[in-house]
């Protein structure tokens, strides 16, 4: 029988479904291993080739830890609220949910035919009420929370009533906002009940506040910084706005520390660790007030560098700055105000990423040096950001780049603070010594100097220590209908919870899905829809990143109706042993993942402080573009004649794209080309040898590109053990590598090559039961070695050679041994699960079984040389190679040397006087 990988694909992957080969439970002795992927948004347009690059790659390490005995956790689901369904929903009027559906159903049919081993009955959707009812009931505990410094963890928020009750606000160090009150336990039960609920509001991890939002009208919703590129939408490239708006947030910052800390303890690619340092922006500095008489005020300023204070010339307010409207005087007011308009339009990542552009506006006002009394100048300007520090800064020209440009386009003063006069070498230094000698600081070094400072600062009341961090709270909600309903509603204006059993808040049906009239989000369209029919609902849905954010954890227990998971599979499971996904999630889900996943240890509902222990990054796959040569006439207009590449340039012409499906190793299919488009029914070409070949690039594999390759192509074609073997072979997983077809031939041989080892000539079944050669053992083991130390590290592309090479030596040796290609296929089986299964049932084993066997021990034995040819040297000249047992010693040597006609022959009578031998490697005679 020839291998046919359709009918065994078909069979087997049929075979795991019925019997549920992959269901996976907490009930075992086995040591427990979770491998995750980053669970997919089902997008109409399916799965292409690149997608599945990790998820065969968890595949293989979850089939490999089968076989290594351990009980591993591999699920699957959706993530499956989000814009493009709700934007499909706008066009068409067709409900998100159906779309979802209908797109998860194509997922789950492409993801079937790839053979991948999950527990497919621990799926999870996002968007189906059982899961989100846990994301709501999660968003009810951050809501009920506050974040205790003292104690460095989150703790209920009665609690902290309680404390408030007993105490007033003496003695509470919180996470919370700037503008909380100081009270004593009398005034705090004295507050009304909506006095008490805005204080509140101020401690709690989810909260309510009004803030500047990149607000993106096209979309009709609010987006994350990380959503913004360039000030358009990542998602349709539409023009972004600052705006100010009530919006849902959530406290990360409360944990910026541990999130920082917490890098240190898990197993991360360096750049994604470092892209969360410099994201969370730890800044140790201080705080300095300024102050304005004239106002009886303060401007307060955030430096990390206040051993420059005595280099402050004038200070910066952000535009958006609460004092700006205050300070400026009469005469500066239109300028100011003209200035303030046209930064508006910019986002905070364009003000930020524009280092080149200068501009700025005087306020007309003063403030007074902190130390030396001296009026300094307050302007704004747009390179200070409104959202970082205190949106305001001492401008030091001499010890800041920034500073310089500017003072020296509005010039503005520049006092030395350091001995060099060269201003950018002093910027570049930016470390020490750059104070200039004053009084109380004087001859002290640079860390003696900054907290001498403090103390001074801190004695006159106008300044102390501060640490900073980059990272913004993060606005939780969209103006969107396709997401989790927030289970909050107002009275008198103030968010209150849902009761837990009310819970889930279904999403309520809508006639549109476009904002009502009065510009509130499509929620606001559902009729009737009021909490206990008086309320109004919170019409603002959750963000894309809420339901990613917990949902290994339901994994884990994915049925559970009284808990996100139960205690014990939570206990069992822990975390996430491996997770592989795409680096474009360095800044966003895996935050807010490890946040939630903090919160949630906090209350007690299990006991790991990171939720992904070890995690690699897969590299795109990019596509393999093909082009066709259009020739052109004399007026430039394209004509229906194509030139084939290595002719191009004798022509005038346009290169076009042309669909990757209709070319092969690059020749082109000139038939189906004539069908490709209409206009081409009538091409003619100028040929190669009889062939039209076309030009490539590698370019992002995408519609426009005609470079989009579905893996049910490549698996009618050759199969999914191919597809998967092929994936693996293109390179290391880490890298970004263009998908190229040309040499899938070579990995579909060598399993047909496979197949044969098991089958006799006239194609039928034949193993033998004979002992396997020394040669067959040192095949088999050292693919053994190879493919344990390959998987064991990550690196998947090396085995597949590995294998080649395997089958190629056990061809030679005619191997059909039983004993040799059982263990064979169990090392294969997790690249290739389909034709092993299928050889393994065949050996007469018991079907399915071959995922839970025992992956072979390596015997190093087997790899030993036995023999070795010395070279043999007369007076140290080479003369002879000679092959000895390597197990001999220098006087079996000598007696096998002086029986030896060859070397006799060399020696032509010569006497020896003395045998050097060295195992296995040297034997001279000295003469
Ligand atoms: C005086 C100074 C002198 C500064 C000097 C730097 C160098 P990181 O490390 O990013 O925390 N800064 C403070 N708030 C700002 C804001 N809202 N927008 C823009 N810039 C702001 O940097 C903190 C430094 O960035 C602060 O220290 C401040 O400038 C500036 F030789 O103060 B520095």
């Amino acid at each position: 029988m020839e291998y046919s990988h359709q009918s065994i694909e078909q069979k087997w992957q049929k075979f795991w479904a019925d019997h549920q080969t992959f269901k996976t439970a907490e009930s075992t002795d086995k040591p427990k291993y979770y491998v995750l992927d980053m669970f997919p948004y089902p997008s109409g347009a399916g799965l292409h080739v690149g997608h599945p690059l990790g998820y065969i790659a968890s595949d293989i390490f979850s089939r490999y830890k089968r076989l290594k005995g351990f009980n591993v956790l591999h699920p699957m689901g959706y993530d499956s609220f989000g814009l493009p369904a709700e934007q499909y929903a706008i066009q068409t009027g067709q409900h998100p949910a159906i779309t979802t559906e209908t797109n998860i159903n194509r997922y789950r049919e492409q993801l079937d035919n790839i053979g991948f081993s999950y527990d497919w009955s621990r799926e999870v959707r996002t968007s189906s009420p059982s899961y989100y009812k846990w994301t709501q009931w999660i968003f009810m505990q951050l809501f009920d929370a506050w974040y205790n410094k003292n104690a460095d963890q989150a703790a209920p928020i009665q609690q902290l009533i309680a404390h408030f009750e007993q105490h007033g606000s003496l003695g509470i160090q919180a996470e919370a906002d700037e503008d909380i009150q100081e009270f004593t336990a009398e005034e705090w039960k004295s507050f009304s009940e909506e006095e008490q609920q805005k204080e509140l509001l101020k401690y709690r991890l989810a909260y309510l506040r009004e803030s500047t939002v990149n607000w993106c009208a096209a979309l009709g919703t609010v987006l994350a910084n990380d959503e913004v590129i360039n000030g358009v939408s990542e998602r349709g490239g539409y023009p972004v706005e600052q705006k100010k708006m009530m919006q849902w947030s959530m406290r990360i910052t409360a944990y910026a520390d541990r999130m920082l800390r917490g890098l240190d303890t898990i197993d991360w690619p360096e750049p994604l660790v470092e892209m969360q340092r410099n994201w969370i922006g730890k800044s140790v500095g201080a705080t300095v007030k300024f102050p304005v008489p004239q106002l009886s005020t303060f401007i307060e300023v955030f430096t990390t560098r206040v051993d420059t204070i005595f280099g402050v010339s004038f200070v910066v307010l952000a535009p958006e700055h609460e004092l700006v409207d205050a300070l400026t005087t009469d005469d500066q007011r239109s300028e100011i105000e003209s200035y303030i308009d046209r930064t508006a339009k910019k986002s905070e990542l364009d003000r930020m990423a524009d280092t080149k552009t200068v501009s700025g506006a005087f306020t007309g006002s003063y403030a007074q040096h902190p130390i030396t009394g001296e009026d300094v100048q307050i302007w704004i300007a747009d390179y200070v950001l409104a959202s970082y520090g205190t949106g305001a800064v001492m401008a030091v020209p001499s010890g800041d780049q920034r500073d310089y440009v500017f003072a020296k386009h509005f010039n503005l003063p520049i006092i030395p603070i350091s001995d060099s006069q060269d201003i950018s070498e002093a910027a570049d230094s930016n470390k020490e010594g750059l104070y200039i000698n004053s009084d109380f600081i004087n001859g002290l070094s640079y860390q003696e100097a900054v907290p001498a400072l403090i103390e001074r600062l801190e004695s006159l009341k106008l300044g102390k220590a501060k640490v900073n961090f980059r990272m913004r709270d993060a606005i939780f909600g969209r103006q969107r209908y396709w997401g989790e309903p927030v289970p909050v509603y107002f009275k008198n204006g103030l968010p209150y919870l849902l009761k837990e059993e009310e819970l889930p808040l279904l999403l309520p049906e809508v006639d549109k899905y476009l904002p009502t009239e009065t510009g509130e989000p499509p929620l606001g369209r559902a009729e009737g829809w009021k909490y206990q029919g008086a309320y109004e609902y919170e019409l603002s849905t959750m963000p894309g990143w809420a339901g990613s954010s917990w949902y290994w954890f339901r994994y884990m227990d994915p049925q559970n109706q009284d808990a996100f998971a139960s205690k014990t599979a939570v206990d069992y499971w822990k975390s996430v042993d491996l997770y592989i996904g795409g680096s474009e999630h360095a800044t966003g889900h895996l935050l807010y993942s490890r946040f939630w996943n903090k919160f949630l240890k906090d209350l007690g509902f299990h006991n790991e402080e990171e939720p992904f222990k070890k995690l690699i990054n897969q590299g795109m796959i990019q596509g393999r573009s093909n082009f066709v040569y259009r020739l052109l006439d004399d007026e430039g207009r394209g004509t229906n004649t194509f030139v084939s590449v290595g002719l191009k340039d004798q022509y005038a012409h346009i290169p076009l794209h042309v669909d990757v499906n209709i070319v092969q190793n690059d020749i082109l299919d000139v038939e189906k080309f004539k069908l490709f488009r209409p206009d081409f029914a009538q091409a003619e070409f100028i040929l190669e040898n009889g062939k039209y070949i076309c030009g490539t690039e590698v370019e992002k594999m995408s519609k426009s590109k005609y470079n989009v390759v579905n893996p049910d192509d490549i698996i009618s074609q050759y199969g999914a053990d191919t597809l998967r073997l092929y994936e693996m072979f293109l390179g290391p997983l880490e890298q970004a590598k263009p998908w190229n077809t040309n040499g899938i031939e070579g990995v579909y041989k060598f399993l047909r090559k496979l197949w044969r080892l098991f089958h006799n000539a006239a194609g039928e079944f034949e193993v033998s039961a004979e002992q396997a050669s020394k040669a067959e053992y040192k095949a088999l083991h050292k693919i053994i070695k190879k493919v344990e130390e390959d998987i064991e590290r990550f690196s998947f592309n090396t085995s597949v050679s590995a294998f080649m090479i395997c089958v190629n030596e056990l061809t030679e040796l005619k191997c059909n041994k039983r004993e040799i290609l059982q263990d064979l296929i169990i090392c294969l089986e997790p690249y290739a699960p389909h034709i092993t299964e299928e050889l393994w049932s065949l050996l007469g084993n018991e079907a399915g079984a071959i995922s839970y066997a025992k992956f072979p021990i390596f015997n190093a034995a087997y790899l030993q040389e036995s023999e070795f040819a010395y070279p043999v040297s007369i007076n140290g000249k080479m003369k002879m190679n000679l092959s000895l047992a390597l197990d001999l010693d220098q006087q079996a040597v000598e007696a096998i040397l002086k029986e030896n006609a060859d070397v006799q022959k060399y020696l032509d009578g010569k006497l020896v006087k003395k045998i050097i031998f060295v195992k296995g490697k040297i034997i001279n005679m000295v003469v």
